[in-house]
């Protein structure tokens, strides 16, 4: 049975991730320019310097979308290529370069979906504090409304922010993302609540620039599924995906969504956290409502189980021995996307698109010059699979854009994990599809009937 009429059939890549082209027209440096130059903070010491080279080889990602049969290609703009000190006086080569971009997709038949923060902040604007700074928010709202006036009536969709859990999570947590700090939780918790008051001043920024586009957010989180049909796992599963564990908030679904969704802050905080919620100015809790999402977007990679516990509390399941993982180490669960999808839209009762989905994989060139990545095409199959049985659920699934296009800089994993549908040879530049690719446009040109 096909995915139902209008689904949408897409890949995703992010600017840092694929461009390149650092130097080039303008572009200023983001944080990942500095985290990327430092010793030891990527596999490597990696650098996005020249990644894919998108930025020169747009013309031939754009044929390999098209060879694929997708309609739809999500793609972030790099801040520092529009406006390279942050904020100012907007770069006209940096517009120019998403121009002739934006133009070809849509002479393609492609839709741009356009994510305008995929995590490379500009580093002038880190030097100020970053996003412990609610001027970056105002600077973010100001980008945002640059871009949707510059492209109104060619960009329609619109995601503000990838993974914020990542961002902030990672990025002023752990550290191991750029800029790499540590802050203590109420501090980190300033952090990611400035990232949600420039999410809702964006939203309003875009839809006052163009009432025609439509905006969302696109998370990623801890996703539970139950560990049998019975009501008692499923709703210990469901508690457990949007419970906020202190010391673990950062990586959940509840505290990018509920407060722009009108569940409020309060309902997710808890502990440490707590205090730190209720130094939340008026002015910008008065801002929430603004950032309602058109709709959700879900990188959906992997889930644990759970099962209700004598007390009807969640216990976490420990994973069987040797359990299907990839090439990076994460466990294959393709019924995250049945549950995930279901319970996010059980709660919000927004369309979603699951804005990422993928695996890395050790993928090389064989001898007869091809690439063939079987566990892609079984990981992709299992997974859309389940994400049909949510649809014919009920859920509210728009379209799905699997990670990544091309292999890619993958942050301070370096080259080493291989995401695309696409071989890159970061050597060369060289792109070799992979058999996954030609899986995959059979699925797309068929609406998801060959599955
Ligand atoms: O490569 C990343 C992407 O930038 C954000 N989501 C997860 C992907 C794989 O780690």
């Amino acid at each position: 049975m096909p995915f139902p009429k209008n689904f949408i059939w897409g890949a995703a890549t992010a600017s840092y991730q694929v461009e390149g082209g650092v130097y080039e027209d303008g572009r200023g440096a983001s944080i990942w320019d500095t985290f990327s130059h430092t010793p030891g903070k990527t596999k490597n010491g990696d650098t996005g310097d020249t990644a894919c080279d998108s930025y020169h080889r747009w013309r031939e990602d754009i044929d390999l979308l098209k060879a694929m049969h997708l309609t739809a290609y999500r793609f972030s703009i790099a801040w520092t290529r529009i406006f390279p000190e942050g904020e100012g006086k907007a770069n006209p080569a940096g517009l120019a370069w998403y121009d002739r971009f934006v133009d070809a997709l849509l002479a393609a038949g492609i839709e741009p979906y356009v994510t305008l923060y995929h995590w490379d902040l500009p580093q002038t604007l880190q030097d100020k504090g970053g996003w412990q700074n609610a001027d970056t928010a105002k600077a973010f709202a100001a980008y945002a409304a640059a871009v949707a006036a510059h492209f109104k009536g060619r960009v329609r969709y619109y995601f503000t922010l990838n993974e914020p859990q990542c961002s902030i999570g990672l990025g002023y947590g752990t550290g191991v993302h750029a800029p790499g700090l540590q802050l203590p939780e109420d501090a980190l918790f300033a952090a990611w609540h400035t990232m949600i008051y420039a999410h809702c001043l964006a939203a309003d920024a875009i839809r006052s620039a163009d009432p025609a586009a439509k905006v969302g957010i696109a998370p990623t989180g801890r996703i539970c599924t139950p560990a049998t049909d019975a009501p008692a796992d499923i709703a210990a599963a469901r508690a457990a995906t949007f419970a906020l564990a202190d010391g673990d908030w950062t990586f959940a679904y509840t505290p990018a969504l509920d407060p722009v969704c009108g569940l409020g802050w309060s309902k997710i905080a808890g502990g440490v956290t707590q205090r730190a919620v209720d130094a939340i100015p008026q002015e910008q809790r008065n801002a929430l409502p603004l950032g309602k999402p058109d709709f959700i977007g879900m990188n959906i990679y992997n889930s644990v189980v759970v099962r209700a516990g004598a007390d009807g509390k969640p216990q976490f399941c420990k994973r069987s021995a040797g359990y299907p993982r990839t090439a990076i180490g994460w466990p294959i669960t393709p019924e995250s996307m049945e549950w995930g999808t279901r319970f996010v839209w059980e709660r919000y009762h927004l369309p979603i698109y699951i804005t990422e989905n993928g695996l890395s994989c050790t993928d090389h060139l064989y001898l007869d010059g091809k690439v063939h990545d079987p566990a892609r095409i079984d990981f992709t199959h299992r997974y859309l699979l389940a994400l049909r049985r949510a649809v014919d659920s009920g859920v509210d699934v728009r379209g799905y854009f699997h990670w990544s296009l091309l292999d890619n800089f993958e942050w301070s994993e370096g080259y080493n994990e291989r995401f695309g549908l696409v071989h890159v040879d970061f050597a060369t530049g060289q792109r070799t599809p992979k058999d996954s690719a030609a899986w995959y446009a059979k699925v797309a040109a068929t609406n998801g009937e060959t599955l």
